[in-house]
């Protein structure tokens, strides 16, 4: 998969995705990861990529030809089709449904705002979608795009060692993920469930989806809906 992020601070998001699985996904070709800086496009000695905005008020919006002149070159730079993502408060809130629906595109240019916002012709003529990834307020979208960046790295074929199959991970099942223990078996900060250490393969199973029901229960009950339980599941999360 091929990703590039169009913003006037390209590095930033190529050091996000510099480590672990994301930085390994890179060595191994699953994913290359592109920068282009509207800056680099603009216009004139001191290459203004904002002005003030029609009607007043505070901030600064993004000018339309930097932006769409990155956005060109990133198209023109590989041939495959590539599907445009506005890094916005405005979109769609990302899950990891919509993750995986992002993941499986050959293709995505990440475009990332600053200031007030980009102009709103931009965004129509050359943005397929906005995604949000959460109702707080970011200074820009690299963050955004960094977290894109890596929970579609983490889902490329091969990206994952086996220890780290993504089926396991929370939200792939629509549940919260079950609580974890290692070595040691006595702490002063307390033991381990003795069915971790009982080596019945099938009563841990059952017991780590109970903590997981019961975790998404406690925390997130709304995950429950849309979960999908099956009369096993209910039984669990009852007893
Ligand atoms: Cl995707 N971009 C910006 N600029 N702010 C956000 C956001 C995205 N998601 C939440 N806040």
């Amino acid at each position: 998969m091929r990703i590039d992020v169009i913003s006037l601070f390209p590095e930033f998001v190529a050091q996000c995705a510099a480590f672990g699985v994301v930085g390994r996904a890179g060595e191994r070709g699953l994913l290359s990861l592109h920068g282009w800086n509207p800056r680099d496009y603009a216009e004139g000695n001191y290459r203004r990529v904002d002005e003030r905005p029609f009607g007043g008020g505070p901030g600064m919006v993004m000018l339309i030809e930097p932006l769409r002149a990155a956005i060109r070159a990133a198209r023109a730079a590989d041939p495959a089709p590539a599907r445009v993502v506005y890094m916005s408060p405005q979109g769609v809130r990302l899950d990891q449904a919509k993750v995986r629906e992002l993941a499986a595109h050959e293709r995505l240019i990440l475009l990332c705002g600053r200031y007030e916002g980009v102009d709103e012709r931009l965004i129509q003529a050359e943005v397929d979608e906005d995604v949000s990834i959460g109702d707080y307020v970011l200074s820009g979208g690299e963050l955004a795009a960094a977290v894109i960046v890596d929970a579609v790295a983490r889902l490329q074929d091969g990206a994952l060692n086996d220890a780290e199959s993504a089926v396991q991970d929370s939200f792939e099942d629509g549940l919260l993920d079950c609580p974890h223990y290692t070595r040691p078996v006595e702490h002063e900060l307390g033991g381990v469930p003795a069915v971790l250490m009982s080596g019945n393969h099938a009563h841990i199973a059952r017991w780590r989806r109970q903590q997981s029901l019961g975790r998404t229960w406690q925390r997130r009950p709304d995950l429950l809906d849309e979960a999908g339980l099956s009369k096993a599941d209910r039984k669990l999360l009852e007893a």
